[in-house]
């Protein structure tokens, strides 16, 4: 039996992170130990000055205690600053365990991670086979340099092996382990507990890693997996014995893509659960008949992208393919069958300018969703339009520090500034929810909001803690704003 330490680098508050649970449970049902850091618990404090000393600390008292021969790290683009410094302190304090980067990082990134020398192994792609090969591997002394999915560094010799087919029978992998989440994290206002019932999403979209997987795993099985209803059914079982939730959620991609397998869901879920579920999808994958479907099989909230309410930054840019008349369709037929909205949309995209970002408004404003999120577009490695983006030079700040990049902008957009940016995600929602005749206050307000200093390490940290202060009252302000009487924390 190996023991694996298994981290979450990142900051999240309304989900569970799945992926890491799934690789959880996958090595446990192999009959190794598992056990969990979650640097969820550690979000900024500016005031302790080193945001990663504090996460350090725990972290080291953590490997102390559990003594793993392998440590296990999610990582994305954005979570990369931590992985690697928690990795360190693995080199550091048990320089025999083993540091394994998985996740999509990792996947679409895979030189220049197995070049950190904090890294020994990445995996790309699924991870569940691999991890647990690997352990059983280690624990019977055979060579673990040839296990497909892995790259393997040793003696700074990199073996690079192929990515591993796809699990196809999804049904074949054992739930994520839940239990080793702290309870309060199974509790998340409007998620509850989030699950996947399929993975993968068969779009092109530009500013998304999907191409790229799509790629990556070609001639390796269906892209597009669904799992068995029976499947799905037995791990609501098991959340609602253990965990009680008072919602789900389903954090499939395009949870409306299959027609005939959502309407059998929904009428069989309606008939054994009260609980009411979130999902997410693409305002394409909606007609009238999906929404009754939804409505009437217990969906009260369904979050969907618009991105940009400018229809030639959507199609062509973006490659949607959704014009603006079918998002507001989409919002509409929701509204009118009484399930509750969410917009997705980006600013600072390529081709953006003021004028496009207030198309984004004013569409938002027509279609009052009851949930807005707005973020800044970041141009990410493996992806079409975020390849090109950083071949022009838009990266002005690291992309790979969650610290900074929560409050702080890290692309150089061609027209609109970095202040501009950091404004109008601020304000996005005042613009959307009050009245036009505020707009000069909403302007002003905006206008001094901007004027926050950019964050950096190198700010004292009573500048970094007012300004986080100032950041989160301006997010927190929000509940207060007239929209339909309800407000979720999502950050
Ligand atoms: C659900 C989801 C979320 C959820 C939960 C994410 C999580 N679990 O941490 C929420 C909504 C919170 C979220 C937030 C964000 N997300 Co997101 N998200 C996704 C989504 C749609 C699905 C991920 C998923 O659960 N897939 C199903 C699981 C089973 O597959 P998986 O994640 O790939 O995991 C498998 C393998 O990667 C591997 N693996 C993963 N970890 C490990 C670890 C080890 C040790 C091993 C061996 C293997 C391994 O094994 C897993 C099981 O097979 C993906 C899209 C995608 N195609 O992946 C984007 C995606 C991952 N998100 C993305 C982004 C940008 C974000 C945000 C930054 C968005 C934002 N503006 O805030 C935040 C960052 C949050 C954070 N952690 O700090 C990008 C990542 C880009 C990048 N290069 O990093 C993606 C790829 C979407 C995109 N733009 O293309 N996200
Ligand atoms: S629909 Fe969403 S998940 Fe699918 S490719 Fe487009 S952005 Fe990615």
């Amino acid at each position: 039996m190996k023991s694996v330490l298994l981290v979450y680098p990142g900051y999240i508050v309304r989900e569970q992170p799945l992926n890491i649970l799934y690789i959880a449970s996958a090595v446990k049902a192999a009959g190794h130990r598992a056990a969990f850091f979650d640097v969820t618990a550690f979000r900024k404090r500016p005031l302790r000055g080193d945001p990663f000393r504090v996460m350090k600390e725990a972290f080291a008292a953590t490997l102390d205690a559990f003594k793993p021969d392998v440590v296990g790290f999610s990582v994305m683009s954005v979570n990369y600053k931590i992985s690697a410094a928690l990795a360190g302190v693995v080199k550091e304090k048990q320089p025999d365990a083993l540091n394994i980067f998985g996740g999509i990082h990792p996947t679409i990134a895979p030189e220049d991670t197995i070049r950190d020398p904090v890294v020994d192994i990445i995996c790309r792609g699924e991870g569940e086979g691999a991890m647990t090969e690997l352990l059983s591997a280690l624990d019977g002394g055979s060579d673990y340099a040839k296990i497909p999915g892995l790259w393997v560094k040793r003696n700074g010799v990199v073996t690079q092996n192929a990515v591993r087919p796809l699990v196809q029978d999804i049904d074949s992998l054992p739930f994520p382990d839940r239990d080793l989440l702290d309870p309060a994290r199974l509790q998340a206002e409007l998620y509850g507990i989030n699950m996947l019932s399929s993975r993968g999403c068969p779009f092109p979209c530009s500013y998304c890693q999907n191409e790229f997987l799509m790629d990556l795993y070609k001639g390796q099985g269906r892209f597009v997996r669904y799992r068995t209803i029976e499947n799905v059914f037995a791990e609501i079982d098991e959340i609602i014995a253990k965990y009680k939730p008072s919602r789900l959620s389903f954090s499939d991609e395009s949870f409306t893509l299959n027609k005939n397998h959502l309407k059998e869901f929904c009428e069989r879920y309606v008939r054994r659960y009260a609980i009411p579920f979130l999902c997410q999808t693409r305002p394409d994958l909606v007609d009238e008949d999906t929404i009754k479907t939804l409505k009437e099989g217990g969906c009260d909230f369904i979050n969907m992208a618009i991105e940009s309410g400018n229809p030639k930054i959507r199609n062509a840019i973006l490659q949607r393919n959704i014009s603006t008349e079918k998002v507001i369709e989409a919002f509409t037929l929701a509204r009118r069958f009484g399930i509750r909205t969410g917009s997705f949309n980006m600013i600072g995209l390529p081709e953006e300018d003021l004028s496009t970002v207030w198309d984004t408004i004013r569409l938002n404003k027509q279609l009052q969703p009851d949930r807005i999120m707005c973020t800044v577009y970041m141009p990410f490695r493996g992806t079409k339009l975020g390849e090109d983006s950083l071949k022009a030079g838009w990266l002005e700040h690291p992309i790979d520090d969650a610290e900074i990049y929560y409050t702080n902008i890290t692309i150089k957009h061609p027209t609109l500034s970095g202040r501009t940016l950091f404004g109008y995600q601020g304000f996005f929602d005042y613009y959307v929810r009050l009245s036009t005749k505020l707009f000069p206050v909403i302007h002003g307000l905006r206008w001094l909001y901007q004027l926050l200093p950019r964050t950096n390490y190198k700010l004292p940290p009573l500048i970094r803690a007012a300004r986080e202060g100032i950041i989160n009252f301006v997010y927190n302000m929000k509940r207060f704003l007239p929209s339909r009487g309800f407000f979720m924390k999502t950050r």
